[in-house]
């Protein structure tokens, strides 16, 4: 460490790590000139929005105990780019790529938990030549085969060899690996290394090796486990992730006029800042249930949870006879036709979707529609989800930030008529 103190002090020359180079006490180019350290991170190329979201929680709790332990560095997290993704199928808006944070995410709000910054500010930011972006290391995880087969499970972070031939990133010259990289052809890196890793997203602190990389890539973030899951800290990091202002507009406008709900009535008013959210269950919700109906490939990918539109319209006839309710809104990626059936069941009761407008589709995409229907979800007066779906679990999450009871919250739509298994109650911890 004072050897690369004196480095930056002293701006003299050091060796570029290369591409096998495992000690400590080199640095790179760029670490000569600031102590800034990037963490970059992708998620397996597959996985869906809201799984991604919670991808995040685990890098940004990590991220913010490395800012405590490690204060010779200054840490950002580049957030990484949405897109490309499977569910995101609206086609004649344009590709749904390279889309930054804010356009679903408020950056201040996450900002009050780690700095965070946008690829697009990393790329003007950081170093480039010829209008090349090279980052010093990759680092591709990947699971340990074994582990899973024998059901042994042990930590493992070890570097093995990178001679899996599906993986994104091929040498093209010494210290220069290209891949996909968000879709940025502009963005190379330096070394890439594969691990076979098990375990927290905190074991890979020792992967980060600030003295040699100024900026660290992790490939398949989703295969790092969750440090506190649950506790206090998993909680701070989930309420920093408050939606962009709009979507939190377009989403109470349409409760005050379709459902009769604003945050007033229905006592779900938050302050702006969320660090200054206090822990009280009292959140009422508007005159409406909620359900989140998922279709889709979770017909195929779980049949054996996933309701018949007419069994999840009796579930739901029964709940709102229960509550004394009268509207029902859906949260849903059915087609029109099961839409339009489950209306038919129901034709005794207002049931609603939000259809967006194409100014709102063509500017905040699918993954902000999406989101819309999860604010309305979060403010009703009581929510029906969708068994083992992550977009549920956000609504449930957002439930309890708001502060209703957790009865209102943690129910979910069975498959037959016998009782349904519970996914848990995962409560708030302030
Ligand atoms: O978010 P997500 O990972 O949740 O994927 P699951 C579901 C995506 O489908 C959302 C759309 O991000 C939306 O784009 N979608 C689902 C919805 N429900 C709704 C809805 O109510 N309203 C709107 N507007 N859009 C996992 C996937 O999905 O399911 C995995 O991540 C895999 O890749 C697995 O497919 C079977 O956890 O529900």
């Amino acid at each position: 460490l004072i050897n690369f103190t004196q480095n930056i002090i002293g701006n003299e020359f050091c060796d570029i790590p290369d591409e096998h180079e495992e000690t400590n006490n080199k640095c790179s180019v760029q670490s000569r000139y600031s102590q800034n350290r990037y963490i970059l991170y992708d998620v397996n190329p597959p996985e869906g929005f809201n799984l991604r979201r919670d991808v995040f929680i685990r890098v940004a709790v990590f991220i913010k105990n490395l800012i405590k332990q490690e204060k010779d560095f200054k840490w950002q997290l580049v957030l990484p780019p949405w897109g490309n993704l499977y569910h995101w199928r609206s086609k004649h808006i344009g590709y749904q790529t390279q889309l930054p944070w804010s356009l679903f995410f408020d950056i201040s709000s996450l900002q009050k938990y780690i700095p965070v910054i946008e690829i697009y500010q990393f790329l003007q930011e950081y170093p480039s030549e010829n209008n090349e972006t090279r980052l010093d290391v990759v680092y591709i995880l990947q699971n340990d085969e074994e582990m899973f087969r024998t059901g042994k499970f042990e930590d493992k972070n070890e570097i093995i060899e990178c001679n899996d031939k599906s993986l994104q990133f091929h040498k093209v010259e010494s210290e220069k690996y290209i891949g996909y990289f968000w879709g940025y052809h502009n963005i190379t890196s330096r070394v890439v290394k594969c691990i076979k890793f098990h375990g927290m997203t905190s074991d890979l602190k020792q992967n980060l090796k600030p003295n040699v990389y100024r900026s660290i890539m992790f490939d398949h973030m989703e295969i790092a486990l969750h440090d506190f899951y649950g506790t206090k800290e998993y909680w701070k990091a989930r309420r920093s992730m408050r939606y962009n202002s709009e979507l939190y507009n377009i989403a109470n406008e349409y409760r005050k006029t379709f459902l009769n709900s604003t945050n007033e009535y229905d006592n779900t008013e938050r302050p702006d800042d969320w660090t200054k959210e206090k822990g009280i269950r009292n959140a009422v919700g508007g005159p409406y249930l909620s359900v989140h109906l998922r279709r889709r490939d979770f017909l195929i990918g779980r049949p054996s949870t996933v309701p018949t539109i007419q069994s999840a319209a009796s579930q739901l006839k029964n709940k709102l006879d229960e509550l004394q309710l009268k509207s029902l809104f859906v949260a849903t990626d059915a087609t029109q036709e099961e839409f339009s059936e489950l209306k038919q069941y129901l034709s005794n009761y207002t049931v609603l979707r939000f259809i967006s407008s194409d100014y709102v589709l063509s500017k905040f995409k699918d993954g902000g529609v999406a989101i819309i229907d999860q604010i309305i979800s979060s403010h009703a007066r009581y929510f029906i989800g969708t068994y083992e779906s992550t977009y549920t679990f956000r609504i449930q999450e957002d439930r309890e930030i708001i502060g209703f009871p957790t009865r209102t919250t943690f129910n979910y739509l069975c498959k037959g008529t016998e009782k349904c298994d519970s996914n848990g109650q995962w409560e708030i911890v302030w």
